[in-house]
């Protein structure tokens, strides 16, 4: 039996030293990027709570000036809130397991749960229900009235060694892999978006556009007890998705480039959480959180706060809603004083002539005091 606890040894060993490494790897890589942050904000007037109906019409006007100096890409370039696809980037009826990913570490993570983990655990709980139900059949009182006496087999003792070794190396190869891409900074280019948890809604800030910061709200659902005050019930705009997950003004994001996500909290301790991106991170007050964020593809993604966090902990919900690039552009410029001067994707040249047709509408580079919303 000595040969038995070792095999046990060894497997608890080796499950150690994979979390020990997993627990090395992550936290130098948040760290590495972490003093990086607290993009001195230029206080943006944060006018967005106040425009309750999600100024659907105006960005028309807004984005035209935009629109109509980035040439050739204009038609596609104005904004207009985008309808989620049923399905798509939320929890679907009677859904089991991980929803459809719309990242790469999304895909990779989703892979090594259904094509990795559950194969193992299914194939070992199988095996083991067999093993129970042979040693009963086989060798209870009746079958077997005369126990054997042996207690060393060295092939069986090798063998329950190794394999758990091999079996947990196995998963722990791609676990520590998928750990290290998760918390693979961001290029110096990407842009930042910061997100703020408060009890209970969440804020977005665009310091490279221009410091404006966006607030989101849960919309009020109908026949139910107001939720927020001022906010307008799901379903009253044709582009609203699911009640308890869409809210007034969602965080709009580029897809297909590298975000970086800072986040933080104002109260007490909030997680942004989207399960179709493959993206959960604490924000805590007083710190900053960083990870990459890569959307795929455009669309509407939900998620919700993920720490219990007070009385509305589940009335603060996340809508993501990726859009292309010149969408994205023309969307900043609905916002008070948004600007792309700072864009770093790519196609950057573009927008940068278009930059000073954007820059007359603001103050320039200060406070946009002049809200030109209301
Ligand atoms: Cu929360």
């Amino acid at each position: 039996m000595n040969f038995g606890e070792n095999a046990r040894a060894a497997g608890k060993a080796c499950k150690a030293i994979g979390l020990t490494m997993a627990l090395l790897l992550a936290p130098t890589a948040a760290m590495a990027q972490a003093p990086a942050v607290a993009p001195a904000e230029p206080a943006a007037a944060a006018a967005p709570a106040t425009p309750a109906p999600v100024a659907a019409p105006a960005p028309v006007a807004a984005a035209a000036p935009a629109a109509a100096s980035s040439d050739a890409a204009a038609p596609a370039g104005s904004y207009e809130r985008m309808k989620p696809t049923p399905g798509k980037g939320m929890p679907v009826e009677s859904g089991l397991g991980i929803q459809t990913q719309y990242s790469p570490n999304g895909e990779y993570g989703a892979w090594m749960h259904n094509a990795v983990l559950l194969p193992i655990i299914a194939v070992i709980t199988l095996f083991v229900l067999f093993l129970l139900l042979f040693v009963m059949a086989r060798y209870n009182r009746r079958a077997n009235p005369v126990a054997s006496r042996t207690s060393h087999n060295t092939l069986i003792e090798v063998v329950w060694t190794l394999l758990p070794i091999l079996i947990l190396l196995g998963v722990a190869v791609p676990s520590i892999d998928l750990i290290a891409k998760q918390f693979k900074p961001a290029p110096a280019k990407a842009l930042t978006v910061k997100i703020t948890g408060n009890q209970w809604f969440w804020s977005y800030t665009y310091p490279d556009n221009g410091g404006f910061e966006v607030t989101s709200n849960m919309l009020n659902i109908p026949g139910s007890p107001v939720i927020n005050n001022g906010v307008r019930e799901v379903g009253s705009d044709p582009s609203d998705g699911p009640s308890h997950l869409e809210v007034d003004n969602r965080m709009v994001v580029p897809a297909g480039e590298p975000i970086r996500l800072q986040i933080t909290a104002a109260d007490v301790i909030h997680s942004f959480a989207v399960p179709s991106l493959w993206f959960k991170l604490d924000g805590v007050p007083g710190r900053i959180n960083e990870k990459v964020l890569f959307i795929k593809e455009p669309g509407v993604y939900y998620g919700q706060c993920s720490e219990l966090c007070g009385v509305k902990h589940g009335y603060m919900p996340i809508a993501v809603e990726a859009l292309p690039r010149d969408k994205f552009n023309a969307w900043v410029l609905t916002q008070s004083g948004g600007k792309i001067d700072g864009l770093k994707a790519p196609e950057a040249e573009a927008p940068a002539a278009a930059a000073p047709a954007a820059a007359p509408a603001p103050a320039a580079s200060e406070p946009a005091s002049p809200a030109p919303a209301a």
